[in-house]
């Protein structure tokens, strides 16, 4: 199976409840190589270009409300089949839904509120990784 790369963000209520470094933790225990990361605090508009393609669904307000509501943590990880892994490794979007031991099993408190984000494709995970990370960012 081929290396690749994934897009990741530990969400407004993860850093808030102080679980940025057990999620870091859990991300690199499963086997994922750090390849950019920055502390931001995203605008209105920002979120609203990242999740454009859920302009139209019912939560598109609320999503890019809590998004802005504090300090994420971006990062871009590197691993043999990291898109599909990842999203093993976080779980389903509604915590109540995901498995047990998975990161928004552990650290997430709602469907909205659900601690990170993964990308959900290779080419959307490039799509993403650039929009955070120019070429002097990724190691
Ligand atoms: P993510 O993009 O955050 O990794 O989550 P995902 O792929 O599992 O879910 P997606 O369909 O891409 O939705 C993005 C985020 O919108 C919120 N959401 N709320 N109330 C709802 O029915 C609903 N559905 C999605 C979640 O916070 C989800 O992470
Ligand atoms: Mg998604």
């Amino acid at each position: 199976m081929a290396t690749n790369r994934t897009f990741t963000m530990i969400k407004p209520d993860a850093v808030a409840n102080g679980h940025i470094g057990a999620i870091l933790n859990d991300i690199i225990a499963g086997g994922f190589k750090i390849v950019a990361m920055k502390y931001i605090h995203l605008t209105e508009t920002s979120a609203g270009n990242f999740y454009a393609v859920h302009k139209e669904r019912p939560f598109y307000g609320d999503l890019v409300s809590f998004m802005t509501s504090g300090p994420i943590v971006a990062a871009i990880l590197e691993k043999e089949n990291a898109v599909e892994d990842f999203r093993t490794l976080i779980g389903a979007t509604d915590p109540a839904k995901a498995a047990e031991g998975t990161i928004r099993n552990k650290y997430a408190k709602s469907i909205d509120a659900n601690a990170v984000h993964g990308s959900d494709s290779d080419e959307n995970a490039e799509i993403e990784g650039n929009f955070f990370f120019n070429q002097f960012e990724k190691f």
